[in-house]
């Protein structure tokens, strides 16, 4: 067992347009940490299984409508809802690979129009990632791939906006990877980043808040 009481968990978000291939990239990347013998966990952003997650759940399947700010906020509730459970699992030595987070919260709402600094607000105080993994693709790319589903969000029109939106908030410490390229060297690239990442949590780096 590699882990130690005081080594703690990296907390890895994938980032991305809808099709990117993040929920594929994160399966692996749990498979490959497991692998390796690491304490890992994947989970995706929104939860759905919460009640304020069935909320979400029924908005983005057009089951039912709500003001662009309450649903901004109830995607910000449902991090927070989650927070404690995160900071224990990350202080007890579990890297957790987390599928979407407060960037698509931000992303997505902005791109309808709320102001920026409003959408982040919210998220102001949830733990910052470790490493924030971007999977870039143009969103005329992205619509090619098999194309979307039903849920609201999933046109492309749409997508070219949260594309903008991403760009704004990118800062330099994101790792941006070039999502077009063959799923296996993406995954490869990703593979490298992540065991960074682990390797400088274990060493001791502290975990912090959003936003820096
Ligand atoms: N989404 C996701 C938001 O609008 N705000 C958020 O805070 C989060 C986490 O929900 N189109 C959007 C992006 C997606 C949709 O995500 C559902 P997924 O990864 O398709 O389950």
């Amino acid at each position: 067992n590699r882990q130690s009481n005081e080594s703690r968990g990296a907390l890895i978000v994938l980032e991305g347009l809808d099709r990117s291939g993040k929920t594929s990239q994160s399966n692996r990347l749990l498979s490959f940490l497991e692998g390796l013998g690491f304490s890992v966990e994947a989970w995706r952003f929104p939860d759905r299984n919460t009640c304020v997650g069935g909320m979400i759940s029924s908005y983005l399947a057009n089951k039912s409508e709500l003001d662009d700010h309450t649903i901004h906020l109830l995607f910000s509730a449902n991090r927070w809802e989650k927070r404690s459970l995160m900071e224990s699992k990350l202080k007890s030595g579990t890297t957790l690979i987390v599928d979407r987070y407060s960037y698509s919260g931000v992303a997505f709402s902005s791109a309808k129009g709320l102001d920026i600094e409003w959408c982040k607000a919210p998220e102001i105080g949830l733990l910052a990632p470790d490493l924030v993994l971007y999977l870039d693709i143009p969103p005329e790319k992205a619509a090619e791939r098999g194309g979307y589903g039903s849920e609201r969000y999933e046109q492309l029109e749409f997508q070219q906006k949260v594309s903008q939106q991403y760009h704004i908030l990118r800062d330099p410490t994101w790792q941006i990877v070039d999502a077009r390229l063959p799923m296996e060297d993406v995954e490869k690239q990703l593979k490298e980043l992540v065991l960074d990442s682990v390797t400088a949590c274990r060493k001791g780096k502290s975990l912090s808040q959003l936003w820096l």
